[in-house]
Formats: structure tokens, C-alpha cells, sequence
């Protein structure tokens, strides 16, 4: 894809409860992209790969404690830390599809009881996403969809909280797709509204941050 002024990717985030089908569909809509000859990546947040990606990974994997606030702002720092990057490969013309953002940052966060606006602020002024798909699945259905893998959070009441967190932050960015559908009829539904939104931003959507 062209790398002018005028063209660049789109930032397209999944965000969902916990096995709402979030990794099949970034795995299943890259394919396809690429097949199409779009210049596509797959990123997921936490990226467990850097040094807070670790500490992230180990706290998610009860191999260490930490504070709710201190937990949070690594979080937020592991995504400050792919800013930069991200930004320049939007520029460079490719799309970007990404695993979770921070959207689950403030809903998983705030269900724990930390203070809403508290949670969104460290994510002021990482770039916004040009369309977010939410996959909507009620907590006792994704509970059913082969276990949770044990990892924290991963609990049907926790996820309860959570969903009322993710309806608080929905905007004009968001779709929501029924996630309860079989796996091929959201794949076509996602695929067809991701292809508009790279198609606009190819046409020059200035990129914008969050959250504004
Ligand atoms: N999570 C994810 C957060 O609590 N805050 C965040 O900012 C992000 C990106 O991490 N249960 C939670 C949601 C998940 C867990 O994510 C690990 P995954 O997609 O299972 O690797």
C-alpha cells in the first residue's frame, strides 16, 4: 500500500470479555487483509514481550503482587511504549489490528473499583482508534465457551463488573458484533466493516488521540 501523505493504515481494536473470540477473528481478518494486499500487522496489548510486558505476564499469572494503581499504570506504560512505533507505521501505510487496547485498561481496572476518570487519564493522548469492534457476548456465555484459562480475572463475576465497564465507554468509534453468532457469520460481519474503515483512512482520516 502507498506510503504518501494522503495514505495510511487504520488502527482497527478488538475489545471484549475474556473468550469473546477477540484472537480468532484479529487471526482470521489479517489473513484476509493480506490476502486482499493490504499491508496488515497483528499487535495485542499487554505486549508481553518488553521488560513491563514481563512484570505484566507475571502478574497476570499470580507469579507476582502488585497494587490495583501500580498494575494499571503498567498497563498504560506498555502501551506508551508502542506509541511511537505504532504511530510510524500508520504513517507508513499499514493497518494496524490490534488485541485489546485501552478500553480494556479502564473496564478491567475500574471493576476492580478504582476510580473511572483515574483509570482513563494515563491513556490521554495515545493515538485513538479509527473503529473499535466490540464482540458482545454476555459473561455466562463466554464462562461456557471451554473454561476460562486461569489466569486472574478470568472469573464469571469479575467479568460481570467488567461488561458494565466496557458499556460505559463506548463512542463513536465503536461496532458491536454479536459474538454469540457462529464464528463464520462475525467474520463476515467484521470483515465487511473493517474494509470500510481502512478505505477511509486511505483516504486521509487524520489520525486523532485519545480521548477527546
Ligand atoms: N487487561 C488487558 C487489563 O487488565 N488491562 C489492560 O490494559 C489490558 C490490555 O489482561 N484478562 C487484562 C484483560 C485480560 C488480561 O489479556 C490478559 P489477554 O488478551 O488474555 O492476553
Amino acid at each position: 500500500m502507498g506510503a504518501d501523505n494522503e495514505s495510511r493504515g487504520a488502527l482497527v481494536v478488538f475489545e471484549g470479555l475474556d473468550r469473546s473470540g477477540k484472537t480468532s477473528q484479529c487471526g482470521r481478518l489479517v489473513s484476509y487483509l493480506e490476502g486482499l494486499g493490504h499491508s496488515v500487522e497483528l499487535w495485542r496489548f499487554p505486549d508481553r514481550t518488553t521488560s513491563v510486558g514481563q512484570m505484566i505476564s507475571a502478574y497476570l499469572t499470580n507469579n507476582s503482587q502488585l497494587d490495583d494503581h501500580t498494575i494499571h499504570l503498567l498497563f498504560s506504560a506498555n502501551r506508551w511504549e508502542k506509541r511511537s512505533l505504532m504511530e510510524a507505521k500508520l504513517k507508513a501505510g499499514t493497518t494496524l489490528i490490534v488485541d485489546r487496547y485501552s478500553y480494556s485498561g479502564v473496564a478491567f481496572s475500574s471493576a476492580k473499583g478504582l476510580d473511572f476518570q483515574w483509570c482513563k487519564a494515563p491513556e490521554i493522548g495515545l493515538i485513538a482508534p479509527d473503529l473499535v469492534i466490540y464482540l458482545d457476548i454476555v459473561p455466562e456465555k463466554a464462562a461456557e465457551r471451554g473454561g476460562y484459562g486461569g489466569e486472574r480475572y478470568e472469573q464469571l463475576e469479575f467479568q460481570r463488573k467488567v461488561a458494565q465497564r466496557y458499556k460505559l465507554l463506548e463512542d463513536s468509534s465503536w461496532k458491536i458484533v454479536d459474538a454469540c453468532q457462529p464464528l463464520e457469520d462475525v467474520e463476515k460481519q467484521v470483515k465487511e466493516i473493517v474494509l470500510e474503515h481502512v478505505m477511509t483512512c486511505q483516504k486521509g482520516k487524520p489520525v486523532s488521540s485519545l480521548w477527546s
